[in-house]
C-alpha cells in the first residue's frame, strides 16, 4: 500500500517527552555484530550529552536507572511504539531483550494510563517502525516477524494510522528499519544506500545518504531540530544546505554494539 500524505503542512515530530535509559556495566555484553568492545565510561559520557541535547530542544527527560541484567537496555527505543493516539508495548525479537519492555512501561504509566501489547507468536522492535504523520513503515526484519507487524498494524488502525509494511530481510547491513531511514517531516526521508525502494517511499523525497556515511541515515528529527551523529561531513553539510538546524552527537560507544540515535529514546 503506499503512502498517502495530508496535503496540510503537519507540525510533525513535535515531542514534550522522552524516556532514556542509562547503560550500565554489562552494556559490554550487549548484543554486537561489530565485535568491538565499547568504553563504558566514554558510553555514559555519550548517552549523558544525549540526554542534555533532547532537553535542549524541549523535551522533558525520564531516565531509568540502568539494569545490569539487560545489557541491550539503553536502546529502550525497542520496547515501544508509542504515537499521539496510542502506545504499544512490544515484543522485541531477541530473547535476551524481551524482559526490558517492564520497566519501560512502568516509567511510561506515568503519561499514558492505557497501553496496548504485541503478543506471540509476534515479535516487534520499536527500530524498526517508522512514523510518517499518520502512516507507519513496520520493516519485517530479523527481529520483527509478520505476526508482530500484522497486530501492529491491527492495533495503529483501531487508533485510525495507516501502515505498510517495507521488508529488508534481504539487506544484511540492516538490522532495524530505521538503521537505513529518518523521516524528516515534510515529506523528506534519510535513507541508506541500498535501502529498498518501493510504493512506501514513492511520495516523498529521498535525500541519499553517502555510501561511506550509512550509519547516518539513522538520525531523529525533534522540535525542528534533527540529531545526527557526528563524524557524518557529507551528510552535516547536505543537511544545512537544506536549512535544517542539526546537532552532531558523539555515537562510537553505541555503534559499536549496533545502535544508533533513534535507538537511545522514546519521543513523544
Ligand atoms: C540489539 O542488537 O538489539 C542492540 N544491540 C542494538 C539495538 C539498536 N536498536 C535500534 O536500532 N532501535
Amino acid at each position: 500500500m503506499g503512502l498517502v500524505m495530508p496535503a496540510r503542512i503537519m507540525a510533525c515530530m513535535q515531542f514534550a517527552n522522552s524516556i532514556v535509559r542509562v547503560p550500565g556495566r554489562s552494556f559490554c555484553q550487549a548484543l554486537s555484530a561489530v565485535g568491538a568492545q565499547p568504553d563504558i565510561a566514554k558510553a555514559l559520557e555519550q548517552h549523558s550529552a544525549y540526554s542534555n541535547a533532547l532537553a535542549e530542544c524541549g523535551l522533558q527527560v525520564t531516565t531509568m536507572a540502568a539494569d545490569e541484567n539487560h545489557p541491550d537496555g539503553t536502546f529502550v527505543e525497542d520496547t515501544f511504539v508509542i504515537a499521539d493516539r496510542v502506545a504499544i508495548a512490544t515484543r522485541p525479537g531477541a530473547k535476551t531483550r524481551l524482559g526490558e519492555v517492564a520497566a519501560v512501561a512502568a516509567a511510561l504509566g506515568r503519561f499514558r494510563a492505557h497501553c496496548e501489547r504485541i503478543e506471540p507468536p509476534g515479535s516487534l522492535d520499536g527500530g524498526d517502525i517508522c512514523q510518517v504523520d499518520d502512516h507507519f513503515l513496520i520493516g519485517l526484519s530479523a527481529r520483527t516477524n509478520e505476526a508482530g507487524a500484522a497486530q501492529l498494524a491491527g492495533i495503529l488502525a483501531r487508533h485510525g494510522y495507516t501502515s505498510s509494511t517495507v521488508d529488508i530481510r534481504g539487506c544484511p547491513s540492516l538490522l532495524h528499519l530505521k538503521s537505513g531511514i529518518t523521516y524528516l517531516g515534510d515529506r523528506r526521508f534519510l535513507v541508506a544506500p541500498g535501502f529498498p525502494s518501493g510504493p512506501a517511499l514513492a511520495a516523498g523525497q529521498r535525500i541519499e545518504v553517502d555510501p561511506a556515511e550509512a550509519y547516518a541515515a539513522n538520525a531523529v528529527r525533534v522540535n525542528g531540530h534533527i540529531l545526527i551523529a557526528a563524524g557524518f561531513p557529507r551528510l552535516a553539510t547536505r543537511l544545512a544546505s537544506l536549512s535544517y538546524r542539526i546537532r552532531a552527537l558523539e555515537m562510537s560507544e553505541f555503534e559499536k554494539m549496533d545502535g544508533g540515535l533513534s535507538c537511545l529514546s522514546l519521543r513523544f
